[in-house]
């Protein structure tokens, strides 16, 4: 399909600089138990708020995994789901966030920023740290980020120095942003009480470096009072700045092993990461193993096949097979790129990607739970309880069925805890096999399982735990991966899962004979040697197991099958304490006051409820309501979240009433341009090659983004024949030609970048008078800059045209204007911002703003029942009512067919919210994030269609929620938006 060209760079870019170099494993694990499990604590030296040794990060001395997600603010151009969002990933237990900033989005002209309304990222510091998430600053000033110049902002396309280099122009530019940015990243920095532990230098910064560039990077960042460690992130295991100039305090690389095809999703590559640890130890070994990003989704192109199709690749057994084998290797700080994708609304994408940016991520573009999202807090959570597993060094343990079996021994320093992480050594492999393990323990050597089956069934990898104190208990093994310890006065618990049906063994240590198990007929005990062995299928629900007189406190053990594992939450009331609650779509937050807890969260339906609680806490309400709790047995309370059902009301577009009004006055002849900026130049900054003269790539004469007009002027002769032309413009841009106001022809630029006109003297061509060629470019951004080579700078335009048929043609035969977005880089909406508004006319004159009055246009019904040429506007209001307490986040959808092809811009409320192209797909439903989306009121919709055919019909648009939920969602403010009197001031 489309876009193949960058993906091909970047997979080839990377094949070319992956060669492993083989060196004997080291072991460490003896070495660091002689200095008796402590590597020393680094520092930079400017604070030691954050310090590391070779393990982990520690954040005011607390060792921690830092399981981080990547979000974009500016993906979500509604604050006040900012919260919503950061609230998901602190219920799934990620402990960080990680945050690009984007430069272009606050900079429309050089020296002009803005961070206000949806550009405000001190919002995005406050939900972060409002709900507990460590933040990872990631400001570039190059972002990559499938982003429009991959951050940069348009204007950089004037700079005549290369980006990403140390030389005056592009180091005075890169202060420019660095200063206007760290103001806000230096004040939210953990140092002043923010939310700020690290801070990234550039971006993947790999091919045709420069050291000076990243020292003067670092020295900016410095200067601006960035105290917190710095980061790099490799495009692979390839040494770029982890040592020597440039170099950041904790170097780290990222990873994407499934790539970027999301066409065949099952067929998983083999190329699982092996040589990590030895890797990190001749590379960076006292430093903490980092991936800054590893891959939590996919993009998808224009043509692709769908996000659903992305999401496949890249699901939950992607999620078990190879975030597992990324802590085998010893990775210990993650951050999943993406794990809310959001919206590339607008013009902020690059031309590959199209406006959703779902990326198949944990939680999907309006902001819905996976199963991904809870197989990350399984083990998230995991890695937050488990605590020896921070502190670990390799080693060769022996098993069985190591052909097929691939078991990565780990060992912690500091205790006799060790961890087995078991998967196929062909990670695609569907197969169940079956394997035992030789553990040594401190209470025997065995090998396990001893009278049941362990298994791998398929995509799935198990981290085993062996030797492992926890609250007052001691486990001796467990086949049943855990997911969390607590201990709740009385009794301890703990919650253990494999996928339903397979064995399970659990062993504990007890004391005497009179061990009590209560359980049911599926679990059998056995104790023999001071080891109790319960030994059970897991359940398709959860079985729980009560263990009684042989150990200090009691036990529970709650035996989880997968699917019921994946609904137990583990949600924190302080910072030692963490309540159990099964059931809920969603757990937000908990906190206790005297006997009770107040849980928050989400629910899609009516849903039984199981709470572990600690003794002292004996009643709860969810939501604010009062919930009837019922104590069950061994601790257990069970209780009942009704689901009611909303009047939720929004209007039936097919029954609305629209407006229509034609859009491209530009193609008559008659049109007065005179307004418009002439394109004169001789020269051009960008590195497209042209082939005739003047130069007319829209970016010289300032205008960046969306729908782009040229109108050529040349007096007719006998000669002419014809014109030749070639537009130049990124993935699924598309043009339209007329000339005299007759319609010449739409090409998709893949297949017709260039079209030559011809015979058109004698019919078309006025020979005495003057001759007008209308052109309409629909521009899909620009490129980025993944290898530091200026490709950012590739022009959107023309790079020939010229008459046909001219002996003596001069570059003034024709006399070229050209039109972009009102205002050019002096934005005639600032509130929106550079990417929101393209050239159409309908855009300039505020067609797509609330309170344009469109009283005087034709009444006109959708499904458009009528064939139109050009460009064609449709307007029309709608009402929403989704009640307080409920979350249903509302989309847009297309219904049609693409026997025409047609694009269309997407206005609600003045925004931006998505460009379609019904030829191309794969995206028909568009996000409307509530804040852009009035929810309880009434909202302005604009549709501008442009037939890249002659003719074309807007198909059938709905409005349809993608769920309902009974929610806790935080309140959220409606975005300014500004409507057409505002603009006419
Ligand atoms: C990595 C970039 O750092 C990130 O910005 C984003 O573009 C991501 O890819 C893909 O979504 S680059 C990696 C593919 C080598």
């Amino acid at each position: 399909m489309l876009l193949k060209g960058a993906l091909t760079s970047i997979s080839l870019a990377i094949a070319a600089v992956t060669s492993v170099i083989a060196v004997p494993i080291r072991q460490n694990l003896a070495r660091r138990q002689n200095e008796g499990g402590n590597s020393t604590d680094l520092t930079n030296g400017l604070t030691d708020l954050v310090s590391w040794d070779t393990y982990t990060v520690k954040v005011q001395g607390e060792r921690l995994f830092l399981f981080s997600g990547e979000f974009h603010y500016y993906r979500l151009p509604s604050p006040g789901l900012w919260l919503d969002i950061l609230q998901k990933f602190k219920a799934l237990d990620y402990n960080g966030v990680s945050f690009y900033f984007f430069w272009g989005y606050h900079s429309p002209k050089k020296g002009v920023y803005d961070f206000e309304g949806i550009r405000d990222v001190q919002k995005a510091f406050d939900a972060a740290a409002e709900v507990g998430l460590h933040v990872i600053t990631r400001a570039g000033p190059y972002i990559n980020s499938e982003l429009d110049c991959g951050g940069f902002p348009s204007w950089l396309m004037d700079m005549h120095s290369p980006a990403r280099k140390y030389n005056p122009e592009n180091n005075a530019n890169t202060e420019e942003w660095l200063t206007a940015i760290d103001k806000y990243m230096a004040a939210n920095q953990i140092t002043e009480g923010g939310p700020v532990i690290m801070n990234q230098l550039d971006n993947e910064f790999s091919f045709n470096t420069d050291p000076h560039y990243m020292e003067h990077l670092k020295q900016k960042f410095l200067d601006d009072g960035m105290v917190v460690p710095t980061i790099f992130n490799d495009v692979g295991t390839n040494g770029n700045f982890a040592r020597g100039e440039g170099a950041p305090d904790i170097y780290g690389w990222d990873r994407y092993p499934a790539g970027f095809d999301c066409s065949n999703p099952l067929a998983w590559p083999n190329n699982r990461s092996t040589d990590w640890r030895d890797y990190h130890e001749r590379t960076n070994d006292e430093q903490p193993m980092a991936v800054y990003e590893f891959q939590g989704g996919a993009f998808d192109p224009w043509g692709g096949p769908g996000y659903p199709e992305c999401y496949k690749m890249v699901n939950e057994q992607y999620a078990k097979v190879y975030y597992k084998n990324n802590y085998a290797q010893g990775i210990r700080i993650q951050n999943l790129y993406m794990t809310y994708g959001g919206t590339s609304w607008g013009g902020i994408p690059k031309p590959t990607v199209y406006t959703s940016y779902d990326y198949g991520a944990a939680i999907t573009e309006p902001g819905l739970m996976t199963t991904k999202a809870y197989e990350n807090k399984l083990q998230a959570t995991f890695l937050h309880t488990v605590k020896p597993f921070l502190t670990t060094e390799r080693f060769e343990p022996e098993s069985d069925n190591s052909d097929i079996i691939l078991i990565d021994g780990l060992a912690d320093v500091n205790t006799p805890t060790k961890f087995y992480v078991a998967q196929h050594w062909l990670s695609k492999s569907e197969d169940l096999d079956e394997f035992h393990i030789k553990i040594e323990t401190t209470d025997g050597n065995f090998e396990i399982p001893r009278s049941s089956k362990l298994v791998l069934n398929g995509r799935d990898a198990k981290i085993l735990t062996t030797d492992f104190d926890f609250n007052s208990q001691h486990l001796v093994y467990s086949t049943s991966e855990i997911f969390t310890h607590q201990d709740m006065g009385s009794h301890d618990v703990i919650v253990v899962y494999a996928y339903e049906e397979e064995d399970g063994e659990f062993a504990i240590k007890v004391n005497g004979d009179d061990t009590q198990v209560e359980a049911d007929d599926s679990v059998t005990s056995e104790t023999a040697d001071g080891i109790l062995q319960l030994t059970y299928k897991h359940p398709s629900g959860t079985t729980p197991v009560y263990i009684s007189g042989g150990t200090e406190k009691d036990l529970l053990v709650l035996i989880a099958g997968y699917r019921s594992a994946l609904r137990w939450w583990a949600t924190p009331i302080n910072k030692d304490t963490r309540v159990l609650i099964h059931g809920p779509y969603l757990v937000r937050t908990a906190s206790v006051s005297e006997s009770s807890i107040a849980f928050t969260g989400d629910i899609d339906e009516t849903t039984a409820i199981q709470v572990v609680l600690p003794d002292d806490i004996t009643s709860m309400t969810w939501n604010g309501e009062q919930v009837q709790l019922e104590q069950g047995e061994h601790g257990i309370w069970t209780g009942t979240l009704e689901f009611t059902e909303p009047d939720i009301q929004y209007t039936d577009l097919q029954e609305a009433t629209w407006k229509y009004s034609p859009g491209s006055p530009e193609a008559d002849p008659e049109f007065d341009d005179s307004e418009w900026v002439t394109a004169d130049h001789l020269s051009t900054n960008s590195t497209t090659p042209h082939d005739t003269w003047p130069i007319l790539y829209a970016d010289d004469y300032g205008f960046h983004t969306g729908v782009l007009w040229f109108r050529g002027t040349f007096n007719g002769s006998s000669e002419i024949t014809g014109f030749n032309l070639t537009a130049h413009s990124g993935d699924a841009s598309a043009w339209v030609a007329w000339l005299n106001g007759e319609y010449l022809g739409g090409f998709d630029i893949e297949n017709n970048a260039n079209h030559a006109f011809t015979d058109l003297n004698g019919t078309l061509i006025d020979a005495e008078g003057e001759n007008v060629i209308s052109l309409l470019l629909w521009t899909t951004g620009h490129e980025d800059d993944f290898n530091a080579d200026d490709d950012y700078k590739q022009a959107r335009g023309f790079t020939q045209a010229e008459l046909l048929g001219v002996s003596n043609q001069t570059i003034w035969s024709i006399d070229w204007k050209v039109q972009g977005n009102l205002g050019g880089e002096d934005l005639a909406d600032p509130v929106r911002g550079p990417y929101n508004e393209g050239g159409l006319y309908g855009e300039r004159n505020g067609w797509h703003l609330p309170g344009f009055p469109d009283n005087e246009w034709e009444d006109a019904s959708i499904p458009e029942s009528n064939s139109r040429t050009g460009v064609s506007w449709y307007r029309t209001s709608f009402e929403v009512n989704i009640p307080d307490g409920y979350d249903a986040p509302l989309s847009l959808r297309y219904i049609d067919d693409s026997k025409t092809r047609y694009r269309t811009i997407l206005y609600v409320n003045g925004w931006n919210m998505g460009r379609y192209a019904n030829d191309l797909g794969p995206q028909t439903q568009y996000y409307l994030p509530k804040g852009i989306v009035n929810t309880q009121g009434e909202n302005t919709l604009a549709i501008a269609v442009i037939a890249i055919d002659e003719a074309a019909q807007l198909g059938q648009v709905i409005l349809e929620p993608y769920d309902v939920l009974q929610s806790a969602i935080p309140p959220v403010e409606l975005v300014e938006s500004p409507g057409y009197d505002a603009r006419q001031q």
